[in-house]
């Protein structure tokens, strides 16, 4: 992808023909697809460096990391910042998590198209209403009517044009529906634009999620979010074709756990002495933000010192 920015921090400058095809040819692609969660440019730089070829935008990230809750707390110009960051910190094509669009087919294509140009790959967009809550909090998740919602996806496709990528989820499976609701709802989906469908489960199995996906029988891509089933082996998923798969929101969790042992420590100890070892390094750090560009730069436009 070829950045305005003149340094694309934290990744080397790889050219690729553009995010949208780098995401969908990982979609599409035969073998198994892993996109890894992060919430801000950071989490997203150390994301690539680990070698992942697409990142997961996640909304339940983006919005803990800046102190919100997953109920569409954040407004989405804030979640649209983020991703700009995102993408400067990394040359990686980037999947957005859009909740469900933020309001109706209106507030739905302004968002797609805000991300498009601020150089996301793709959105998903989620079958409930506005505001969504997280799919793993309360029993509470009322999907969207159907017509609406492939409204929304139509009206996402018809503003980015055909290479955006539209990954359409439903939450059937959530909401307490069975199997053929969300069959149902994903085929209705596929017909209105969905490059790939997004099935979810807060099952700690992943037995209704490989049935969909042995029903489905590559309709379109299927992609899914281990995060409660996460004993599952990923050779479960490879057998029943599924395309794609996310880990959601492991970044951060590490994060959470890094921070909190680390806080705990310098509190009690009341030294750093201890932890040095424990943390990254600055030098970590300042590559990972690209530093070394910026020293460049200098030679390069700054006046030489003379005396
Ligand atoms: C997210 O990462 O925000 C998701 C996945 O939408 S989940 O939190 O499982 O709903
Ligand atoms: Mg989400």
């Amino acid at each position: 992808m070829n950045k305005a920015m003149p340094f694309p921090i934290g990744a080397e400058a790889v050219p690729v023909a553009s995010p949208s095809t780098s995401l969908r040819e990982l979609i599409l692609s035969k073998d198994l697809t892993f996109l890894m969660e992060a919430h801000d440019g950071l989490s997203a730089a150390i994301a690539e460096r680990a070698g992942f070829k697409g990142l997961w935008a996640s909304g339940l990230s983006i919005s803990s990391a800046l102190g919100y809750r997953d109920a569409n707390e954040a407004s989405w110009t804030q979640v649209v910042d983020v991703v700009e960051r995102m993408v400067d910190s990394t040359n990686v094509p980037i999947l957005v998590d859009g909740d469900s669009g933020f309001g109706n087919f209106n507030n739905a294509r302004l968002v797609a198209r805000k991300l498009k140009q601020r150089g996301a790959a793709g959105i998903c967009l989620e079958d409930k209403a506005f505001p969504k809550l997280n799919s793993f909090v309360g029993d509470r998740h009322p999907l969207a009517d159907i017509y609406e919602f492939s409204g929304r996806l139509k009206a996402v496709r018809d503003t980015t044009g055909p290479a955006f990528v539209l990954v359409a989820r439903t939450e059937a499976l959530i909401a307490g529906y069975g199997l053929d609701v969300a069959l149902d709802r994903a085929e209705a989906f596929a017909n209105s634009g969905a490059d790939a469908v997004l099935i979810h489960s807060r099952k700690s199995v992943a037995d209704e999620i490989l049935d969909f996906a042995k029903k489905w029988n590559n309709r379109l891509p299927v992609v899914i979010v281990p995060t409660k089933y996460y004993k599952t082996p990923v050779s479960a998923y490879r057998e029943v074709g599924i395309s794609t798969v996310i880990w959601a929101n492991h970044a951060l969790r590490a994060a959470i756990a890094g921070m909190r042992d680390i806080c705990g420590r310098i509190r009690s100890e009341e030294s750093v002495a201890g932890i040095e070892e424990r943390v990254a390094d600055l030098e970590e750090l300042f590559r990972l933000i690209g530093y070394d560009e910026l020293e460049q730069a200098e030679k390069q436009y700054l006046p030489k010192q003379t005396a």
